[in-house]
């Protein structure tokens, strides 16, 4: 359908109460991409996604950071073998041939946002109060470009200034000794930061004596790690790209590709034209989910000529994946008693544990059932089925529409049930394959960031170490936020990210931040966590992916690992932004020499020379063995995952069968509207570039919530139309956005979507997984009325 507005105004939006540092003309809430004037439109997109669009995107994007050639050539060197830098855009590993030029368009955007030559100084803090820029859009407030030296608030002028970075770190030292308890402090990781300076960041918060290390897992693929490590004994998903290579089916669910991890439509692509079978499952049927031309291959390009990326799309409930997959295994289960040959009864015999009563679960639940909760018919269930009983290889794939919801550790865990049946685990071309988000957020846990350790990894840590690591567990992102609350957590230090706007139930998180002594961020852009802080609050300017990192040792690399569990060298050639920026490693390095009394750690020598941290770590972390010799080769190396050789660690050393029961994730009564908060193809995370989502077709507008036509006719809703939308918490506390645009889009009935992170004012701060503390942000109760 093809709509356009029938007036020029910005839509307004929303209302909460004012709070700090928050947009304060009442019905704004933050999260905003550029203010504009120009007419919103939406029209259906019907060509392949990536191709010519997103070349042109991409030189638009070069042109307006003024990085023309100088970009390209940076491009160039990404991802190249371990040469240049890892790509700091999608997590979705390199293309292991060595040989393919691969790079995408969000990758583009995302590094040249990196490296704009436009630069935040101290005059910029000197010309404009905190309370002036809290009232300026989150795009203005990055597009200001680079942050260029450490910056102190100062509460008389409302402004920040500067401060020397010894002060900046006596200053943090000096309020971290003043706690009570290590405890009041909380520790934030974005899923960025290198694994060597992610092992110092734990080192310092470990020695310091607290396990408080929130990160952005915690809203994103923790209940993937909590369920893979309950079935299969390792967090992590077991096949790689040589796999994806050869499946003979692909399950892909909840992932919007061609945004969000745009390199694996390269592989998808390959897979169809080695006739592999491709099943999208997605209440939305995106782009990425039809066809694709794949921008380095020049000859299709220059002809148009696009490959499917798929062979079946199917429209899933929201939150209906368990019962799609159950029904799945239904149908696996009563094609081995039709015609047997189907289960891998070796497998299931020799590697498994609960399969008997799995099969009495799977039986006991009628058809109706998992048609209902899966919202679809049982016929289509049994075609999804027909392609795993046919393939003698499959990948299960998973990523946000997944895990942001109630059942996300169940969901998980059923997917490993199916492909248990088959005995597809730890063989070529199948297995379990999380689709990971930030660049290293995998590489973050890997290397020691958890706030529920295990006492393996503090025996480890301490041993190698030498010092007494806390053992009790510490406080994720939702606990932090309530401990800002409380009084409990007085300091909060962000290691990038965009804290307040990521996290749920934004003014209630503002609001928390604000009760603090202390905020430290950081970053490399200016974005909303400055404005909104503690009584206390430092900006951290620190050296970009892209740069040199010049130490006493000479130049130095950082590791960091993919989302199939390789590890390699990233390395920056650029001139650094500022003289005045530090590493990660040394930002840490000095906040824990400011605050450790007797610390053990030469922090001094670590920050000298990479390789002696390490050195450290390969002492620390099973698989890392040799670590500095093996990073270095090409392509890095693939860290052990022993669910991969079928041996599980887990209590009983096989492959754990789960048995939840099925869930129910139908609303009670029908006025009531599930709303998924997702990315649209312009933004990275909480950073907007534009108001598009070009293959969504929508120009100039964020403020929308995309809905079903017959639900819009329900409620006497024509295209367009402003609405209210009003959320209903678990604790049954309501929230409100206001004057929304409602568009007609192809989902299902009693779904709706819209984008983080302007709703995460929605989303109460009590509504989170009770299986994996992630807050439910593809999983919002809610209705909406005329405006
Ligand atoms: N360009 C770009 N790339 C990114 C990011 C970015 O912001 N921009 N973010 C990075 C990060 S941190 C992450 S975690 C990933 C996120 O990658 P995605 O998971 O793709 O992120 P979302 O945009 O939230 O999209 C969620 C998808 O799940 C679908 N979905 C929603 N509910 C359900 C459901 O119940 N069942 C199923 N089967 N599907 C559902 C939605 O329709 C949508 O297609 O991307 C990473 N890559
Ligand atoms: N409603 C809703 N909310 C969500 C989600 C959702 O789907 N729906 N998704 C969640 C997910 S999956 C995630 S991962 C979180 C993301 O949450 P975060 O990781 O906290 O947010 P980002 O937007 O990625 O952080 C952007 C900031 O990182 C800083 N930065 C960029 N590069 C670097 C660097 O190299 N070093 C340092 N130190 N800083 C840097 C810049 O200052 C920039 O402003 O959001 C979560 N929030
Ligand atoms: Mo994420």
């Amino acid at each position: 359908m093809s709509i356009e507005s029938r007036d020029d105004a910005p839509s307004a939006a929303a209302t909460t109460d004012a709070v700090p540092g928050l947009l304060p003309v009442r019905p704004r809430q933050g999260g905003y991409g550029p203010l504009t004037t120009k007419k919103w439109s939406q029209k259906d997109y019907h060509h392949a996604a990536a191709s010519w669009g997103a070349s042109f995107s991409v030189m638009n994007v070069l042109m307006r950071e003024r990085e023309g050639i100088r970009g390209t050539n940076a491009m160039f060197k990404m991802n190249q073998e371990g040469r240049g830098y890892d790509c700091p855009g999608c997590a979705w590993p390199d293309d292991q041939h060595g040989l393919k030029l691969d790079i995408c368009e969000n990758g583009v955007k995302h590094t040249t946002w990196e490296m704009t030559p436009k630069r935040v100084d101290a005059d910029f803090f000197a010309r404009h109060t905190v309370s002036e820029l809290a009232t300026w859009t989150d795009f203005d407030l990055e597009d200001q470009g680079r942050l260029t030296q450490p910056m102190s608030y100062d509460a008389e002028t409302d402004r920040y200034t500067l401060i020397s970075w010894d002060d900046a770190f006596a200053l943090i030292g000096d309020e971290l000794r003043k706690l009570d308890s290590p405890d009041q402090a909380s520790f934030y990781t974005s899923g960025r930061l290198s694994n060597e300076a992610t092992f110092l960041y734990q080192l310092f918060v470990r020695e310091l004596g607290t396990n408080n290390l929130p990160d952005c897992s915690n809203m994103c693929h923790e209940a993937s790690g909590r369920a893979l490590t309950a079935s299969i004994g390792t967090g992590k998903g077991t096949a790689d790209l040589e796999d994806w290579e050869h499946a003979d089916a692909l399950f892909v669910l909840g992932v919007n590709v061609a945004s969000n991890a745009p390199r694996m439509l390269t592989t998808l692509a390959e897979a169809h034209r080695r006739g592999a079978q491709i099943v999208h499952i997605n209440p939305l049927v995106e782009v990425g989910a039809t066809k694709t031309i794949v921008p380095h291959e020049f000859v299709d390009m220059a002809l148009f000529r696009s490959t499917e990326t798929s062979t079946l799309n199917v429209q899933v409930r929201p939150g209906g994946d368990l019962a799609l997959m159950r029904a799945v295994a239904k149908a696996t289960l009563e094609a081995e008693a039709e015609r047997g040959g189907v289960l891998d009864h070796a497998f299931l015999a020799d590697h498994t544990t609960g399969f008997e009563e799995y099969r009495a679960l799977v039986e006991a639940t009628p058809w109706p059932d998992l048609a209902r909760q899966s919202g679809l018919t049982e016929a289509q269930l049994r075609e999804v089925a027909e392609v795993y009983i046919k393939a003698d290889s499959s990948i299960i794939s998973w990523c946000l529409g997944v895990t942001q919801h109630e059942h996300g550790v169940d969901t998980p865990r059923e997917f490993v049930n199916l492909l248990a049946l088959k005995g597809n685990l730890g063989r070529k071309g199948s297995g379990p394959s999380p689709v990971r988000g930030h660049s290293n957020v995998q590489g973050n846990r890997t290397c020691g960031i958890d706030h529920r350790p295990s006492d393996a990894f503090l025996d480890r840590l301490g041993a190698v170490c030498g010092f007494e690591p806390p053992r009790h567990h510490g406080l994720d992102t939702v606990a932090t936020i309530e401990g800002m609350h409380a009084g409990t957590v007085k300091v909060f230090v962000g290691m990038g990210g965009n804290f307040v706007m990521a996290a749920p139930d934004t003014a209630y998180t503002a609001a928390g931040l604000a009760k603090t002594e202390l905020t430290v961020q950081v970053s490399t852009k200016l974005n909303r966590s400055h404005l909104v802080h503690g009584r206390k609050a430092l900006i951290l300017p620190c050296l970009g992916r892209t740069e040199r990192d010049e130490q006493k040792s000479g130049p130095q690399s950082v590791s960091v690992e993919d989302a199939m569990s390789m590890v390699h060298l990233s390395k920056g050639s650029r001139k650094p932004a500022s003289r005045h920026l530090l590493s990660e490693p040394a930002i840490i390095a000095g906040m824990a020499k400011a605050t450790l009394v007797d610390s053990p750690t030469p922090w001094d020598e670590f920050v000298a020379d990479y390789d002696r941290i390490r050195d450290v770590m390969a002492g620390v972390f099973p698989g890392f063995e040799n670590f500095n010799q093996v990073v270095r080769q090409t392509n890095g190396f693939r860290i052990a995952q022993p669910a991969r050789e079928r041996t599980f660690l887990t209590p009983s050393g096989r492959l754990e069968f789960s048995h939840a029961p099925l869930p129910d994730v139908i609303p009670a009564d029908g006025d009531t509207l599930v709303l998924q908060t997702m990315r649209s193809h312009d933004q990275w995370n909480t950073t907007i570039y534009s108001n598009n989502d070009r293959y969504r077709g929508v120009k100039n507008l964020r403020e929308l919530i995309f809905m079903n036509v017959d639900d819009m006719k329900a409620r006497g809703l024509s295209q367009g139309d402003l609405v209210d939308i009003t959320a209903t918490s678990r604790d049954g506390s309501k929230r409100h956005l206001k004057s929304y645009r409602a568009l007609a889009y192809n989902l299902p009935r009693g779904s709706a979507a819209g984008y983080m992170p302007e709703m995460n004012v929605l989303i109460g701060i009590a509504d989170y997984s009770t299986q994996s503390d992630q807050p439910l942000m593809k999983n919002v109760q809610v209705t909406v009325t005329r405006a």
